[in-house]
């Protein structure tokens, strides 16, 4: 596919293309994993996520820039699952391209639901992979939010990190979003504030406890002040130690693993609920569906003679 071919040559309208493509879910796009899939595996997969206005966004800047330093090509992924926009840039975005506009090296693309809520996972992480086909050494990819959409995205990623702020609630609370299963690091950021202290003080507490044996990762709490870029070094050296352990413990194979089995799984029940939603059309469909609504059978023999399973 010479789009693709394009697109790995580097090419960045190829590169946009072939992301509208895996968006829009269209016929071409098994042939598109095709030709992505035996190139990835070389990008940094980042996830970053925290209730609105954590200070999320500001904080991809600050580790953009760090990246920049180091010569790495950074690729960022805004989802926000709540938006049917897609495609273009919102607001926030938008004030960051105008910041890397000019910048080569670094990629900003946002995702939004179109409509398609439960498909958005899945469409995110062939998003990612193709970024990181395209040669990108980092991908970053931030989600609004801290629902169940939100947590499924963040499966894709090899170091999660998770950026509360002293409003953010107490730690039965953050147990309570599923933050604690997901986190690989906590930040807590807005640490001009006088209650930060005390917020990471209690996220220590809460990694202690949860953490049964000393081989297993402790979560580091790395307080910053984002808009300021205080911490941030310091939160790149625990980024950098996470990816270390998942190397040297092969928690990043099994992490993996675990990925690809999501992937495949989500295929065949896409493949399926598109098998169904066709069978529903049939004339015979049709006529189940009314032997149905005169009670004459139950919607279980109803399924059972539509689809049988
Ligand atoms: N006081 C203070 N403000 C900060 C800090 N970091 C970021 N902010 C500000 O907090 C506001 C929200 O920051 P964003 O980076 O847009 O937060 P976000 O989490 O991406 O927000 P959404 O994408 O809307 O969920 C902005 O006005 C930032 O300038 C900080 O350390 N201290
Ligand atoms: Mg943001």
């Amino acid at each position: 596919m010479q789009l693709v071919e394009q697109m790995l040559a580097g090419q960045r309208f190829a590169l946009a293309r072939v992301i509208s493509k895996v968006e829009s879910r269209g016929k071409d796009l098994p042939r598109i994993m095709e030709l992505v899939f035996p190139r990835t595996g070389k990008a940094q997969i980042l996830g970053i996520t925290g209730p609105p206005g954590a200070g999320k966004s500001t904080l991809v800047d600050r580790l953009t820039a760090f990246y920049r330093t180091q010569g790495k090509s950074v690729a960022i992924v805004a989802v926000d699952p709540s938006s049917p926009f897609s495609g273009g840039a919102i607001l926030g975005d938008r004030i960051r391209m105008q910041q890397h506009s000019s910048d080569e090296g670094v990629y900003i693309r946002s995702l939004g639901t179109r409509g398609k809520q439960g498909g958005l996972s899945h469409a995110t992480k062939e998003v990612v992979m193709v970024l990181d086909a395209a040669g990108f050494d980092v991908v970053l990819v931030e989600t609004a939010g801290v629902g169940q959409t939100e947590l499924d995205i963040l499966q894709l990623a090899q170091t999660v990190i998770v950026i509360l702020v002293p409003e953010s609630g107490d730690s039965i609370q953050i147990m309570k979003a599923g933050l604690l299963e997901i986190a690989d690091v906590f930040v807590v950021n807005k640490c001009d504030r006088p209650e930060a202290d005390q917020m990471a003080r209690e996220l220590v507490n809460m990694v202690a406890l949860a953490t049964p044996t000393p081989e297993d990762w402790t979560i580091p709490v790395q307080k910053t002040e984002a808009n300021r870029n205080h911490g941030v070094s310091e939160l790149m050296s625990a980024i950098q130690s996470h990816q270390a352990y998942l190397q040297f413990s092969g928690e990043g194979k099994k992490k993996t693993l675990i990925s690809l089995e999501k992937e495949i799984t989500e295929i065949l029940i896409e493949k399926l609920h598109e098998k169904l939603q066709a069978s529903l059309k049939t004339t015979e469909s049709q006529q189940i569906l009314s032997q149905a609504l005169e009670k004459k059978i139950d919607p279980y023999k109803a399924a059972n003679l539509i689809y049988p399973l």
